[in-house]
């Protein structure tokens, strides 16, 4: 599996893939992606940091957009963020794997790319959805998150850069293994 992702990912533009340590709530690109709860109601982790660094205005405008279900994404502006576009997805929480948590780890990603191509972006930042609060394997939720993100590129011309944004040493880790530049 982790061989095949990385001849993957030689195989396509890896420039426009970059891990980063960061907090993502900082970071000037189009469009950063929010790990989101179902009521879309703020919370704690990168959602309440994102919350915290937008401003009171992006609760307001979630309030209004009906929720979320797990696997589907909503768009927001970014209003006080340099990132113009808040992209919310709600990961699933990890149950032992027998709640198809993995197709719907995908779908976050891919539904969050469809949205960002949408409206234009070309730039977007992502957290490693599911991986805190909702405790998906990191492995497992770095697998996924790169696979998903590879396979949209391929069919995309639109996106010029995809940050993978790491809080944590082992996430980076993990990232940088399968996606090994040499
Ligand atoms: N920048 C980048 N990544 C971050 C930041 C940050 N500022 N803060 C945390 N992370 P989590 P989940 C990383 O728990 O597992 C919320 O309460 C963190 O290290 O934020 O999808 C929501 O409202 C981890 O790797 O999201 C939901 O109820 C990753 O972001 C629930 O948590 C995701 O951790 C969602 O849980």
């Amino acid at each position: 599996m982790l061989f095949q992702l990385s001849l993957l990912v030689k195989s396509m533009n890896k420039d426009k893939i970059k891990i980063i340590n960061a907090d993502i709530t900082k970071l000037d690109v189009d469009a950063i992606v929010n790990a989101a709860n179902q009521a879309l109601c703020g919370g704690g982790g990168v959602d309440g940091a994102i919350h915290r660094a937008a401003g009171p205005e992006l609760l307001d405008v979630c309030k209004t957009l009906g929720g979320c279900n797990t696997g589907l994404a909503k768009r927001t502006p970014g209003f006080n963020l340099a990132a113009s576009h808040i992209i919310h997805t709600v990961g699933p929480v990890w149950y032992g794997g027998h709640k198809n948590e993995e197709d719907l780890l995908a779908s976050c990603y891919l539904e969050t790319l469809k949205l960002a191509s949408i409206h234009n972006v070309k730039s977007i930042a992502f957290p490693a959805i599911s991986t805190g609060a909702y405790r998906f394997p990191i492995k497992k939720a770095c697998d996924i998150a790169i696979k998903t993100i590879v396979e949209y590129l391929s069919s995309d011309n639109q996106l010029e850069r995809v940050l993978l944004v790491c809080f944590d040493a082992k996430i980076e880790r993990q990232y940088q293994k399968l996606l090994v530049i040499k």
